[in-house]
């Protein structure tokens, strides 16, 4: 709500200022690249980052003509100048259109629509989006911006938008904020291991965080990891965030037969094939069915009776059940 009243500030004083303005996800480094690579382009340009769920429902984003935006869909009923996007779920929607469903990333199809692919700086950092958007890193500098965008608050963020923009990524690693972003991303990542050894090699895993705020990991990587390291082809992870509020995060096998915008949609959510979310309410009178209602859709989806559900609580404990 206040992130919301300050950026729409920013915004209101960047048109007034006829400074240009940038939407891009928020989420992953592929959106926070995109983004830099707007400002690389346009160094006064203002920048502005949301996950997807947020653009569709903000009721501010609309009112502004956008000049940029990035592996986002476009507010609805806003006018957009331009858009790079990836996402199946985000069909064209701006004056000019770089969307390329198989392209890796968002970033490699910004810097194509911004005409920089030939700047050496835009080349290393469009290559760790696309290390980081495939689910394949393999450098230690992919590794590392990887931790700094998911384990930043949003200030930071921003201001990994304008040091990706200008400095040499060995530079960017090196400031304090994005350091102690790195840090906490390192230990988000011995907790991920811990709860990722503890599971059994399935094709199938379901996961249920009943207090998913309790552990300050990224569930989207814990996906990943389970994917890679219990070599299983359809994974899903359910997260209680509050009272009614449920988000699951689906990961599939490129090359499997899972499909989890099949899953995300019956949710209200979006995203590709192999990676996709929703975020959606329980009832009111009946905050706990928020788990009935994914394992419904679960069961629906690959037409079976019983799931093997791991359960993970404090420590992390993990618990198997059947549902
Ligand atoms: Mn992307």
């Amino acid at each position: 709500m206040l992130r919301d009243l300050v950026d729409f500030m920013r915004v209101l004083a960047g048109k007034i200022a006829r400074r240009p303005i940038a939407l891009c996800d928020v989420g992953d480094p592929d959106g926070v690249i995109s983004c830099a690579l707007f400002l690389r382009k346009y160094r006064n340009a203002v920048i502005i980052l949301r996950a997807p769920a947020q653009v569709v429902r903000s009721r501010w984003l609309k009112m502004f003509t956008w000049d940029f935006v990035a592996d986002l869909p476009c507010p609805p009923g806003s006018r957009v100048k331009m858009r790079a996007d990836h996402h199946k779920t985000n069909p064209p929607c701006a004056e000019k259109e770089c969307y390329d469903p198989s392209a890796p990333c968002a970033a490699v199809l910004a810097a194509k629509l911004l005409g920089l692919e030939n700047d050496e700086h835009v080349k290393k950092i469009v290559s760790i989006a696309i290390e980081s958007d495939t689910a394949n890193i393999v450098t230690q500098e992919a590794k590392l911006i990887d931790l700094a965008v998911r384990y930043s608050g949003y200030r930071t963020k921003l201001r990994l938008v304008k040091l990706l923009a200008e400095v040499d990524v060995s530079e960017v690693l090196r400031d304090e904020k994005v350091s102690k972003a790195i840090e906490r991303g390192l230990e988000a990542e011995r907790i991920m291991s811990n709860i990722v050894n503890t599971l059994p090699s399935r094709e199938i895993i379901t996961l249920y965080f009943p207090k998913a705020k309790e552990f300050k990991i990224s569930y989207r990587q814990l996906n990943i990891k389970i994917q890679k390291e219990k070599n299983a082809k359809f994974i899903n992870i359910l997260t209680r965030r509050g009272f009614r509020t449920y988000r699951l995060y689906c990961g599939a096998d490129k090359d499997g037969p899972y499909d989890c915008t099949q899953i995300v949609t019956k949710l209200g959510g979006g995203g590709h094939k192999f990676a996709a979310g929703a975020q959606y309410k329980a009832p009111l009178l009946k905050p706990g069915k928020g788990l009935d209602i994914f394992i419904n859709v679960l069961k629906e989806y690959l037409k079976i009776n019983k799931v093997e559900l791991y359960v993970v609580k404090s420590g992390p404990v993990i618990e198997r059940v059947e549902v």
